[in-house]
């Protein structure tokens, strides 16, 4: 047993070290992106050798950890919330095939969109596919649940995610750890076709799925994680989900809570608890800090309960919780929450300062003056902050992949010529699909892949596209002649704005690479060594 400070995120990984994983697989995203980073750099995990290399995308980890789970070992598989939009297939179909070894799929949303593109609930992605969600309130049940979670799935032959916010993850508490569990040796599922998802074995796996819901809900009913406090006060009862029942406590610091309380951090829901406090209370609020799932079931169609929380305004419908939100729903306060004070002023996020993306985007403006602006399809990405001044230099930004896919669209629609601009990580990550459309129709887009070598608006992890832009460009059938690398450096500001124009008015798929490394990378030994050894240095 140690005593450890660590991030929830942190904590996580501990936890799921300590409970005997064999492999972590990932795509970096804020706020998860800890987890795997405090793997790769963990004494055990590396005496262990457990898996922790980056994946392309969030489909391929969790397909890597479906296979490690097949294989009869514990494992995890982390993203942020939108990136289970792009492991969706994978995921929902997860539930269908069931475990083997214990799978968790750790899932970190961000409410209020701190560095995110929306806030969408990944709870409902595991309602969606009958998944079990473990949500911790504090970093010590982040770890307790991460050691406990592959059990639930192993009982249960079926992965269990873990959904937390990005406070949680991203703010630090004392936790106590447990034994350090075995490895799983490897062993294959009894039944080998468990796995195979034909028609015939899905439909009744599909049966096996909505038949282990009954036992699902009987493990979150009898959870050390969910629990029924008692209140004197019945005139009100709270239901309050993970992070939540945090918000809530800081409310009542000194004294106990006069309300009954149902605390939520095992999914499906406990049934028993909750019908028990409505029965006992006049109303009931939801604390839930995400959409609100748990109040829209309870409300149903009819609203017949008298229960309130974000979708009848008790409680703001958007944007994360905190406790002074809390503590006003529950009338505990009256006063107004202060706004913040105008001495506090934002600080909006802007590139480095001598970034190459910077001198691409300069010279891409200027190419673009022959042709007017509103054609420059962006991806996410450091270079996702040219949309804001001086550069003013993008027009879109939906999600991972979309800059070559839209731009093509655009092209489709005569909107040419149409430029993409993508980073090599989110090249790897989802838009070399796109790049195949686009050469497979010919269309007249521009392709900018500005390649600083990793992963820069994560905190710069691995990139998987190192050193194979221009052989994966050329085997999607991209022609040579229009694979164009340029450095973008000011005193090649002329030549970057010629290239641009001359590609811009071919009519077909043309690639440009403004190539140059991340400034905030230069001291990364092992980088360096790799991109000496590639000649891109
Ligand atoms: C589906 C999804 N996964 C992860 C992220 C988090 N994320 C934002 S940008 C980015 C990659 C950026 O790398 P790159 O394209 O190479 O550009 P750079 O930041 O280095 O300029 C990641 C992982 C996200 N927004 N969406
Ligand atoms: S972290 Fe790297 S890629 Fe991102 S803005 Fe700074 S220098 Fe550019």
């Amino acid at each position: 047993m140690q005593k450890l400070l660590l991030l929830g995120a942190e904590a996580i990984a501990q936890g799921a070290i300590d409970g005997g994983m064999s492999g972590i697989y990932a795509y970096p995203g804020t706020p998860s992106t800890e987890i795997t980073e405090y793997v790769q750099h963990n004494k055990t995990a590396a005496e262990r050798e457990i898996h922790s290399q980056w994946s392309a995308n969030e489909k391929t980890a969790m397909e890597s950890a479906l296979g490690m789970s097949y294989a009869g070992k514990r494992t995890m598989v982390c993203m942020k919330h939108v990136g289970l939009n792009v492991a969706a297939d994978a995921f929902v179909n997860s539930a269908i095939t069931g475990a083997n070894g214990g799978l968790l799929v750790t899932v970190a949303d961000d409410p209020s969109m701190h560095s995110s593109q929306n806030e969408q609930d990944s709870r409902f992605y595991a309602k969606f596919s009958f998944i079990p969600v473990l949500e911790p309130s504090n970093q010590q049940e982040a770890y307790d649940m991460a050691y406990y979670g592959f059990k639930l799935s192993e009982a249960f032959k079926i992965p269990v995610m873990i959904r937390l916010t990005t406070r949680l993850a991203h703010s630090r508490a004392g936790i106590v750890t447990r034994d350090l569990t075995n490895e799983n040796e490897l062993k294959l599922p009894e039944n080998l076709r468990q796995f195979v998802l034909l028609p015939s074995i899905a439909r009744s796996n599909y049966k096996d799925l909505l038949e282990k819901q009954v036992g699902l809900e009987a493990a979150s009913e009898e959870s050390e994680y969910n629990k029924y406090f008692e209140g004197k006060d019945k005139s009100k009862g709270i239901i309050a989900c993970g992070l939540a029942y945090n918000y809530l406590m800081e409310n009542f610091q000194n004294e106990e809570c006069p309300y009954p309380i149902v605390k939520v951090s095992q999914y499906p829901l406990p049934r028993k608890m909750i019908t028990r406090l409505v029965e006992e209370t006049n109303e009931v609020i939801v604390l839930e800090d995400g959409y609100p799932i748990v109040e829209e079931l309870l409300k149903g169609y009819l609203e017949k309960e008298a229960v309130s929380g974000r979708l009848d305004g008790t409680l703001p419908r958007d944007g994360e919780l905190n406790p002074e939100i809390v503590g006003k729903a529950l009338g505990l306060f009256n006063e107004e929450i202060p706004e913040i004070s105008n001495l506090v002023t934002n600080r909006p996020p802007a590139m480095c300062v001598g970034c190459g993306h910077i001198d691409a985007y300069n010279a891409l403006n200027e190419a673009l003056e022959i042709f007017g602006r509103g054609r420059v399809f962006s991806d996410i990405g450091c270079y996702t902050l040219g949309a804001l001044e001086p550069y003013n230099a993008i027009n879109t930004c939906v999600d991972m992949g979309a800059s070559i896919t839209m731009a093509k669209g655009a092209a489709d629609a005569g909107l040419v010529p149409a430029v993409s601009v993508i980073g090599d990580s989110t090249f790897t990550h989802s838009g070399m699909t796109g790049l195949i459309d686009a050469v497979n129709e010919n269309s007249p887009i521009t392709v900018l892949i500005s390649d600083n070598f990793t992963t820069g608006m994560t905190g710069g992890q691995d990139s998987a596209a190192l050193g194979k832009i221009e052989d994966i460009c050329e085997g999607i059938g991209v022609h040579p002649d229009h694979i164009r690398v340029v450095t973008p450096l000011k005193k090649n500001h002329e030549e970057m704005v010629e290239i641009m124009r001359e590609e811009m008015e071919y009519k077909g798929v043309s690639v440009i690479i403004p190539r140059r490394q991340c400034i905030q990378t230069a001291r990364n030994k092992d980088l360096v060594q790799k991109l000496k050894e590639l000649n891109l240095r």
